[in-house]
């Protein structure tokens, strides 16, 4: 009898710091000189959204940059965080974890905006929208996960476009803050371990 199961291999940073308790508004807010189109604003909207969809969490734009608990900005080489980015590909993106939450991406990428690869896009392009979603996982403390089509999985192929969360992905979040009391969708529905 074939036996399914699923073993959750989401991994959280050691320590386990979090927001607190109390914090589940958070605030971003993008660095003012990036000057970035409506069109990338909601692109990143759509990647919280993602993780509020199945968390107590909300995400809201604001525009103080400095008060924002969520900062986000596109740099390019050594921007002064010890962590210089390094040109096309290589790293794409970091994120610094709670209560730093800053968001950084590399601005040398070729990021693809609106998640269509045209076929003259050069081998080097990178979906911006599946590295947001990424980056966040990471903001909100979720370390690497090992189940291939988890978006904590830590490996993406130029020209992919992942964006929806895997089990793993909603069942480590839900471990660090819990589900979404007023998510009406039907509970995503996990593989049970068969008795
Ligand atoms: N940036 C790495 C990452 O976000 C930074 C990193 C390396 C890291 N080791 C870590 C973060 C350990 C937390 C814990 O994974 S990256 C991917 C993916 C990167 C990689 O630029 O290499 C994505 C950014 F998952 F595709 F490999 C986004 Cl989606
Ligand atoms: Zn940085
Ligand atoms: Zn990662």
């Amino acid at each position: 009898m074939s036996i399914f199961h699923t073993v959750a291999h989401y991994a959280f940073f050691p320590g386990k710091p979090r927001w607190p308790e109390s914090k589940t508004e958070l605030t971003y807010a993008f660095l003012p000189e990036n000057q970035l189109s409506k069109n990338v604003k909601s692109l990143f909207g759509r990647a919280f959204e993602r993780w509020s969809e199945v968390t107590p969490l909300t995400f809201t734009e604001t525009t103080s940059y400095s008060r924002a608990d969520l900062k986000i900005g596109f740099f390019s080489g050594d921007h002064g965080d010890g962590e210089p980015f390094d040109g096309v590909l290589g790293t794409l993106a970091h994120a610094f974890s709670p209560p730093a939450g800053r968001f950084h991406l590399d601005g040398d990428e070729n990021w693809v905006i609106d998640g269509n690869f045209l076929n003259g896009s050069p081998v080097s392009a990178v979906d911006l929208e599946s590295v947001a979603v990424h980056e966040i996982g990471h903001l909100l403390r979720l370390g690497h996960s090992s189940v291939e089509n988890a978006i904590m999985y830590p490996t993406i192929s130029s020209g992919t476009r992942k964006v929806e969360l895997a089990n793993d992905d909603v069942i480590g979040i839900q471990e660090l803050y819990g589900s979404n009391p007023n998510y009406n969708g039907s509970e995503p529905s996990f593989i049970k371990y068969s008795k």
